[in-house]
């Protein structure tokens, strides 16, 4: 009897070396020490069957071979998981000195980063950042900036109308809206809100003009308003803004003109050059041979805007400024068409920053 659990534990041990992975493994486990039909379950039932004094000693021996090939699975079981880490190290699949994958990372847009400059530089000059919205009534767009319905001037700005007839709506008696031409609006807006405060903002935005898009243009673009409201402010305060809006951007040397214009919500209206930063005044390709850049429209708020916004025009007055932002930033990295700015093109914009 003994000698037949003694077989079947040399050809479990001899069935154990020839699995060679986990699945041939499980087999061999069921085969053997499963409680249902294992052959060591089956060896068991042998013992009910013995002679009473022959049971205790086959009952021993029986468990001792269960304990024998219990121990001779587990440490099977753990070769084989060695073997199979090792093989994974060794084998090439994973080599922990290779340098990490760097995460791509963003960049802010240039108009971004511009933007940034000038709001430190203005920040400086006391001036806050004001939002107005980018839709907006005709009456702030135009109206309220003296520019009444069938004023020529509305012809310096080619407007997008923005439609307002939905299904089961009807357009009359609402306001018209445009998407503002400009940064002008904001003026009404900020002196509504703040009157009778003085007043030092920048408000920075996107516009959008009805234009053929070119080299030079495009239909959505980005504007910076300046607004100064208070008593006693002067067109040398304005002047003397701009001159140091320039030499802390493009310069400590750079010399700033002043030109008559016209805008119907400033009286007078000026424009403000400044000398090339290129050729420093000399005449090249850049300045179209001039020796000077635009800086910016401006002029002293007109007393009917004043009056629009809330302040008596008697007793305030104020500067107001708008300067692009991309026409600059193109002079500045010497960008030669205004269409990369809106292309999303990652091999212009990776150049920034
Ligand atoms: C105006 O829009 C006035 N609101 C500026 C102003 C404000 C004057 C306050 C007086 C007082 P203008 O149309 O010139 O002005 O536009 C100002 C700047 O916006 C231009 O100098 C230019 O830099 C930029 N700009 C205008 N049109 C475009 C365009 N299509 N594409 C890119 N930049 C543009």
């Amino acid at each position: 009897m003994h000698e037949e659990l003694s077989t079947l534990k040399n050809q479990a041990l001899a069935g154990l070396a020839e699995a060679t992975d986990a699945g041939a493994l499980e087999a061999w486990r069921i085969k053997y020490l499963s409680r249902k039909g294992g052959a060591l379950s089956e060896a068991m039932k042998v013992l009910g069957g013995l002679p009473r004094e022959e049971r205790p000693a086959y009952g021993q021996a029986a468990n001792e071979v269960k304990i024998a090939l219990e121990a001779a699975f587990e440490e099977r079981q753990e070769a084989l998981k060695a073997a199979a880490l090792a093989a994974e190290l060794g084998g090439g699949a994973l080599d922990v000195t290779l340098p990490g994958r760097p995460p791509a990372l963003g960049r802010l847009h240039i108009t971004t980063q511009s933007l940034r400059q000038i709001y430190a530089i203005y920040a400086e000059m006391g001036f806050q950042v004001y939002d107005a919205p980018d839709v907006e009534t005709d009456d702030y767009n135009f109206g309220w900036l003296n520019i009444p319905p069938y004023h020529p001037a509305r012809d310096m700005w080619e407007t997008f109308w923005v439609t307002q007839a939905t299904a089961g709506a009807t357009t009359e008696g609402s306001p018209l809206l445009v998407m503002r031409t400009h940064t002008s609006p904001g003026q009404i807006r900020v002196m509504r809100e703040r009157c009778p405060e003085p007043i030092r903002v920048i408000l920075p935005g996107k516009c959008y003009r009805y234009e053929q898009v070119t080299a030079r243009s495009e239909h959505q673009f980005y504007q910076l308003e300046g607004l100064a409201v208070g008593r006693g402010i002067r067109l040398t305060d304005l002047i003397g803004t701009l001159q140091q809006f320039a030499r802390r951007m493009y310069g400590a040397r750079r010399r700033l003109r002043v030109r008559g214009s016209y805008f119907p919500f400033t009286e007078p209206s000026i424009e403000a050059d400044m000398d090339c930063i290129l050729c420093g005044g000399k005449g090249c390709g850049v300045c179209k041979h001039t020796g000077w850049l635009e800086v910016a429209g401006a002029g002293m708020v007109h007393p009917i805007v004043l009056h629009n916004g809330g302040y008596d025009p008697d007793v305030y007055s104020g500067f107001a400024f708008g300067m692009g932002v991309e026409r600059p930033a193109m002079l500045k990295y010497m960008i030669n068409d205004i269409r990369y700015f809106y292309g999303n093109d990652l091999r212009f914009l990776g150049q920034f920053g």
